[in-house]
């Protein structure tokens, strides 16, 4: 017999998961111990380290995950580039920033191209509405970076856009939450959940969170959508990806498109759109310079990761050759 589970939290060595009829808030997940390097086979015979929001068949023998539908993944650093998926099959993406103290909106953009090259539909979320003056005068300034994305200011103490962000909780929808440490990531989890799922953190008086969700969890809500809960990650690295890029910066990629040189580095060359705009003013110095910066760290985690590439195929090479010359020497002949 075949079962499926989902993957609820993913540790070194072991997963939690729940099976595909106890999604409903109502059941323990249980443990599920992985093979020594910690991966599990897909059906198409890749090896994936699991995470929360995978898909796993489970028969007698063994353990296999299904194809993952989207993935929110980031660049891990080191010299080789690795990238990790951090959460599964997620279907909105939920990119949350505190309005106290102000929206970082560079943070937004990094977010926002990260969740659309997950494949999953990104909202933005504005917390902690009730702690300033003019939320809707800060909307309006993300809602001008956040472009093709609804944007939903909310605030747990008043319930205010609670209700808007319930109707994204329709049965067998996933989301996933991201956002800094100190977002409100975990009190909104628990306000949707109508119940403390979540540890949530104290707010210091600097107005700075401490890292309180310190795992990624799904939180399986009572109608039948899925919340994952996320820490909040310091600079999460961008996968390279022009298309999301494109998309997160629709507006700098039509101007580029415009610039006389395909080339074109907008750094005062001749007909150049993007320069013509920011002299007018109708590009903002800001966002370009956001704009260059993820620009320039998806190339270079794309270069990182080609020479990954390169260095495992090369690895898989030595191997085969290795193989081959054995082959050639026979079983069991002693080496001349
Ligand atoms: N006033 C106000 N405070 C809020 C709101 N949402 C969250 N907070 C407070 O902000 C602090 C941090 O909230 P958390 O939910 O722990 O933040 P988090 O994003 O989960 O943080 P990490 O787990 O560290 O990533 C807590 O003290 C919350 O009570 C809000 O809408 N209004
Ligand atoms: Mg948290
Ligand atoms: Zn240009």
């Amino acid at each position: 017999m075949v079962e499926l589970f989902r993957v609820v939290r993913a540790d070194k060595g072991a997963v939690l998961v729940l099976p595909a009829d106890g999604l409903d808030g109502e059941h323990e997940p249980h443990r599920v111990t992985l093979d020594r390097d910690g991966l599990v086979g897909t059906e198409d015979g890749e090896r994936l380290v699991p995470t929360v929001g995978d898909w796993l068949l489970v028969d007698e023998t063994r353990a296999s995950l299904r194809p993952r539908t989207t993935a929110l993944v980031r660049d891990s650093a080191g010299a080789t580039s690795r990238v990790q998926a951090l959460a599964a099959n997620i279907d909105v993406v939920l990119v949350v920033e505190h309005l106290d103290p102000d929206p970082d909106l560079g943070r937004i953009e990094r977010m926002l191209t990260l969740a659309w090259r997950s494949g999953a539909t990104p909202v933005v979320v504005l917390t902690k509405a009730d702690l300033v003056p003019d939320p809707d005068g800060m909307t309006a300034e993300v809602a001008a970076v956040a472009l093709a994305v609804d944007v939903h200011t909310v605030s747990v103490p008043t319930g205010q856009g609670l209700d808007a962000l319930r109707a994204l909780l329709v049965p067998g929808a996933t989301l996933v939450a991201v956002g800094p440490s100190g977002a409100g990531k975990s009190t909104l989890v628990n306000a949707l959940a109508g119940r403390d799922v979540m540890g949530t953190g104290e707010r210091r008086a600097d107005g700075r969170g401490r890292h309180t969700t310190t795992h990624r969890e799904l939180v399986p809500l009572a109608g039948g959508a899925m919340l994952i809960d996320t820490p909040g990650i310091r600079g999460v690295g961008v996968v390279a990806d022009d298309d999301a890029l494109d998309t997160t910066f629709a507006d700098v990629a039509a101007l580029a498109q415009a610039c006389r040189f395909a080339d074109c580095h907008h750094a005062g060359e001749p007909g150049c759109a993007i320069r013509a705009a920011l002299d007018r003013g109708e590009l903002a110095e800001r966002r370009f310079d956001s704009w260059q910066r993820l620009a320039r760290e998806a190339a270079y985690q794309a270069r990182r990761s080609d020479a990954r590439l390169r260095a495992e195929e090369r690895d898989r090479w030595k191997k085969v050759t290795k193989e081959y010359q054995r082959g050639l020497r026979g079983p069991g002949r002693p080496r001349p």
